[in-house]
Formats: structure tokens, C-alpha cells, sequence
């Protein structure tokens, strides 16, 4: 009985403490969930990302984007992001309320959260950032996500699937870089 206590008191500690994604000290492209990330675009964009030396701000490595977007299709985009499963099952991100993040870069960057009623019509609930050349930090709550576009559904944190940091055309330029760091989910005191 006492044990099963202890490992309840021990999940309940865990749930309010942050998650921490990836701050890619290790140096490679696989997250603290073990799946990896990758980048993606239309047909006619491009997306790379690797992880740098940033060299500021004494926080080592961080992910590091170079990207182009071109016209060819009606909204031209490109992203990188990571799924939380290798099963690609659902990931409970009902235990936080809101992601934080470091980022340096130009133009509008938008976080996106695919869960299990968005991904089949890639209308996930999306916040967007204006970034700027410094470092900066970002807390974005989730309720201030929103869809898009697309029919809309419940905000469905516990069947969180994956997350996708993406650009479009119109977003403040077409060809940039941008920074990326100590990606983590946060329970917000409220
Ligand atoms: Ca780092």
C-alpha cells in the first residue's frame, strides 16, 4: 500500500515539473523522447537543420535552420519538427500548458501541435512569434493556440502526436536562418 503511494506522489511530482524536449547538447537530431527531428517543405522550398555551436548566451549547441521558400503553390511553407512516439501512438501533453522555447531569427515562426484530430487535415492548433536577432525566450500558452484554417475541432492535448515549428510565404521573408533551443513544456501556475 505504502509503495503505491510513494509511486503515485512520485508521477504527480514528475507531472508539474518542465519537460525538457531537447536542448542539443548531445549534438545529434534525436529529442529526450528518442524519436528524431526532420525537416520538411513543398516541392519547390527547402529546409535544412542541423545543430551548431551557437556561441552566445553559454548554452552550447542548438538547432540551427537554413531555409528558402518559393512560389510554385498556393501557400508555400516549410518546417522541421519531431513526432513524441516512435509508434507514432499519442503523447499526454494534458500534463502541461504551454510550450517554451529560445529562438533567434527573422520573420514569423509558428508553433503548431499535431494531435490525433488535426493531423488528418494538417489543421493543428498554431501560435506564431515575431523573432528578432537576439536570443530570446518564449512562453506560449497553450491556450492561446489556435486552427488555422480547416474544420474545426477540440483542443485535445492528451493526443498530442508531434510538433512542428513551420514558415510561410508572407511570414516577414522567403530565404533565412533561425536558432533554436531548450525546447520544453511547462505547467503554468494559473
Ligand atoms: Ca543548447
Amino acid at each position: 500500500m505504502s509503495l503505491f503511494i510513494g509511486t503515485s506522489f512520485t508521477f504527480n511530482s514528475n507531472a508539474k515539473k518542465p519537460f525538457l524536449l531537447d536542448n542539443f547538447e548531445d549534438g545529434d537530431l534525436i529529442n529526450q523522447l528518442k524519436t528524431n527531428w526532420f525537416s520538411m517543405s513543398d516541392s519547390n522550398s527547402a529546409m535544412k537543420i542541423e545543430i551548431k555551436d551557437s556561441g552566445v548566451d553559454s548554452i552550447g549547441k542548438a538547432l540551427f535552420a537554413d531555409f528558402e521558400i518559393k512560389d510554385g503553390i498556393q501557400w508555400p511553407w516549410v518546417a522541421f519538427g519531431c513526432e513524441f512516439d516512435k509508434q507514432k501512438q499519442e503523447y499526454n501533453l494534458g500534463r502541461y500548458n504551454a510550450i517554451k522555447f529560445r529562438a533567434k531569427g527573422k520573420g514569423f515562426l509558428m508553433t503548431q501541435i499535431v494531435t490525433t484530430s488535426t493531423e488528418k487535415t494538417y489543421n493543428h492548433y498554431t501560435k506564431g512569434v515575431q523573432l528578432t536577432n537576439d536570443w530570446t525566450t518564449y512562453t506560449l500558452d497553450f491556450e492561446k493556440f489556435r486552427q488555422t484554417w480547416g474544420k474545426p475541432v477540440e483542443w485535445e492535448p492528451a493526443t498530442a502526436k508531434g510538433l512542428n515549428f513551420t514558415f510561410v510565404k508572407g511570414g516577414g521573408m522567403s530565404k533565412g536562418t533561425v536558432w533554436l533551443d531548450k525546447i520544453e513544456f511547462v505547467k503554468l501556475k494559473k
